[in-house]
């Protein structure tokens, strides 16, 4: 069965955008994974098209009508076998790489973005829809959130990284941010590569990454140094 994406937007035309290229556009021309979208103004009732209004309360910006997405995501259900619906916004839960391979290995997923001060509570309520946010920064709309929870499905889809992607360790994966690459020239502006990556010693290679991993996440992430200091003082975790 195909992981299929379907994206409620006011911009469809915005997808799949740059995941037709690289290695997601190859797994979308090879059928690994599908996407179509739907356009909430098509689901507006009146003459205007109208899919937002004011808040009430008053305050600025617009808020998009509960029947007007209800209706779109209604239509989005029966595009695929039963998939789990998100809601991109900025006071969701921090997309993290477990939620990640969750809904990667699901049916896929049905996104819904949001465009003006974001979408009336009610539809989001009443759909159990889940609330995503890719970071602690404001976009003006939910687009190019959805593109990013794609492509980091997309890439965990069977068949769709090369043998040498997906068998290359990533950052994150384990709980740490990965080490640092090199490659030639071996000397470049007076900057040498570490002699321990010309040794040809396997061992010695990758105890210096584990290392410079664990480097790399305690100095430029001591919020994720502090979860993997905890797993692995988690009874059981240094046996053997
Ligand atoms: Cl998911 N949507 C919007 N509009 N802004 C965001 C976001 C999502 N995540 C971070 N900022």
């Amino acid at each position: 069965m195909t992981w299929r994406a379907s994206v409620v937007t006011l911009f469809p035309e915005m997808f799949p955008g740059p995941l037709g290229q690289s290695l997601a556009g190859k797994g979308l021309r090879d059928g690994r994974w599908a996407i179509d979208t739907l356009d909430i103004r098509g689901f507006a009732t009146d003459r205007h098209r109208t899919v937002d209004d004011t808040p009430f309360g008053g305050g600025a910006g617009m808020v998009m009508r509960p029947d007007v997405v209800d209706a779109a995501l209604a239509a989005a259900d029966a595009a695929g076998p039963d998939r789990p619906a998100v809601y991109l916004t900025p006071r969701g839960r921090p997309l993290d790489q477990a939620l990640v391979r969750d809904l990667a290995a699901g049916p896929g997923v049905v996104l819904l973005c949001g465009r003006y001060e974001g979408v009336d509570q009610r539809v989001i309520e009443a759909r159990g829809l889940m609330e995503v946010s890719i970071g602690d920064y404001v976009l003006s709309g939910g687009e190019p959130a959805a593109l990013v929870l794609l492509d980091a499905c997309i890439r965990l889809l069977p068949g769709v990284m090369g043998a040498a992607e997906s068998a290359a360790e990533e950052s994150h994966a384990n709980g740490l941010l990965e080490y640092p690459h090199y490659t030639r020239p071996a000397d470049w502006q007076g900057r040498a590569v570490p002699p321990v990556l010309l040794s040809g010693h396997h061992a010695e290679v990758a105890k210096w990454r584990q290392t410079e991993a664990e480097r790399a996440t305690r100095e430029r992430r001591p919020d994720l140094w502090a979860k993997h200091v905890t797993h692995d003082a988690a009874p059981g975790a240094m046996d053997g």
